[in-house]
């Protein structure tokens, strides 16, 4: 019997940093993470303390510099951060991806220093909660329709609209939001709670991602400070640069999801007996677990791949697209599959699998759909764009 999930040895492409940043998420996960989960996608409530404990094990901003509050690793280490988590549950890597590559990482890249010195460092070690605001009722898989609007009003800009379906909207001190400034050009603002107009009501009644808030941002004539804009960007590649770095994390993240089923299945099937034999033995429930190891192995080298690519910034938009569409494909695949192996089992809430397959119906639809990566792709290899 082999049970491992690193079938072709990618661990010894990794260096001791990467695996003891591993072992500590992972113990993390399997301390704080496992015991409550269950409970809480129950109650559909978010994790309580989960932004600080995130930050007090270095889990936000990872590859963010030391200077300004970041552990200053490589994109290897923000992938595996991002694997051990979602193992334990897609909320608690959504909470992480969002804080890392959609809040810290535009701020980082594009704010000012002041920006910098001023958010960073709370947002690293968790007392201070951020959100991202691009998709708005009308407009998600089409960012560049966006409605929501800045006017220059002197010292300060008049800021207008709403946006939807945001992660930690309900729970954020801050969010980066993305509007359009009276020339249509796309801009990048820190909006902080507490500004006269600015409200995040909560979405309620979700059957995916039950653990982790999320909301609306609404915005009646909020006055944001002129030094809130990011100086050192315009346009929709300013949001679009920052689903490169979560879109990266969310390839490797789903893996954990898969692995974590994967394991379960793999135990349950050689202690469930039926028909005088563990289920385990049927070449049916066999090929179950085949086809899931090995796709849970190509995604592992899918991802390291990559990895080595993005720490040498020569990872392109399309293979990151490639990568996320098959990556949650793959997982949400293995969930649904590996829920079967165990029966009636399979639907209780004390086994992960309904919990995670119900979560990737999320990741699969956020940060750019399973269908509009697939065009991303196809534009990539014709040099014809589906989307005009
Ligand atoms: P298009 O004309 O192709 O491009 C406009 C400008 O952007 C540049 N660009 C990129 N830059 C960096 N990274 C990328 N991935 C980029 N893709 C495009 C492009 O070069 C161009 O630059 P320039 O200088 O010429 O102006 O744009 P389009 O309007 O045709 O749209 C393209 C499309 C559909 C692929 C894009 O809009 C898209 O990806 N749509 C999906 C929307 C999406 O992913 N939304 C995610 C919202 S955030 C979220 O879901 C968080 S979930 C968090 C969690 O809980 O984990
Ligand atoms: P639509 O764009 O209306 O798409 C509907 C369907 O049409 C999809 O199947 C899509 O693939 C298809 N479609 C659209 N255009 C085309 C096309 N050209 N060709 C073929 N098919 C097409 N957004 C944020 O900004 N910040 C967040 O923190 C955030 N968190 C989220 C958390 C959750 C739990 C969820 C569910 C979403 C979150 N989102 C967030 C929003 C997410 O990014 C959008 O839901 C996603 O981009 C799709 O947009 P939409 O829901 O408006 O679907």
């Amino acid at each position: 019997m082999n049970p491992t999930t690193d079938y072709f040895q990618i661990d010894e492409l990794l260096t001791d940093e990467h695996k003891m940043i591993r072992q500590t998420v992972r113990d993390y996960v399997d301390k704080e993470i496992m015991p409550i989960i269950d409970e809480h996608a129950h109650k559909h409530i978010p994790i309580p303390n989960l932004m600080k404990s995130l930050g007090a094990i270095g889990a936000l901003g990872p590859y963010i510099p030391e200077e300004y509050g970041g552990a200053g690793m490589d994109q290897i280490a923000y992938g595996i951060i991002m694997q051990e988590l979602e193992r334990g549950d897609s909320a608690v890597r959504s909470a992480a991806s969002v804080q890392s590559s959609l809040v810290m990482y535009p701020i980082f890249s594009f704010g000012s220093e002041e920006q910098k010195r001023k958010y960073l460092p709370k947002l690293a070690s968790g007392d201070m909660i951020g959100c991202f605001g691009l998709t708005e009722p009308n407009h998600g898989s089409n960012p560049n329709g966006m409605e929501t609007k800045i006017k220059d009003a002197g010292d300060h800009y008049i800021l207008n609209g709403a946006k939807m379906w945001i992660t930690n909207s309900p729970l954020a001190d801050i969010a980066v939001v993305w509007a359009k400034d009276e020339e249509g050009v796309i801009r990048g603002l820190v909006v902080e709670r507490g500004m006269d107009g600015f409200t995040t009501p909560e979405t309620h009644n979700k059957w995916s991602l039950r653990a982790s808030a999320t909301g609306e941002l609404a915005f009646d004539n909020v006055k944001v400070p002129k030094e809130n804009i990011f100086p050192n960007i315009k346009g929709l590649k300013g949001p679009l640069s920052c689903l490169n770095s979560a879109r990266y994390g969310i390839s490797w993240g789903v893996i954990g999801a898969a692995i974590n089923c994967y394991e379960v299945a793999l135990k349950y099937s050689l202690q469930r007996e039926q028909f005088g034999r563990p289920i385990g033995g049927f070449q049916l429930q066999q090929k179950k677990l085949a086809e899931a190891i090995t796709e849970i192995t190509k995604a592992q080298l899918l991802v390291w791949r990559l990895g080595v690519l993005k720490n040498e910034n020569r990872a392109t938009p399309a293979q990151i697209s490639m990568a996320k569409r098959n990556n949650v494909h793959i997982a949400i695949t293995i969930a649904r599959e590996l829920r079967q192996m165990l029966g009636g089992m399979g639907i209780m809430g004390e086994f992960p699998m309904m919990r995670h397959a119900a979560n990737l119906e999320s990741v699969i639809t956020y940060e750019g759909t399973h269908d509009v990566h697939l065009l991303i792709t196809g534009n990539d290899v014709t040099g014809i764009n589906a989307f005009v």
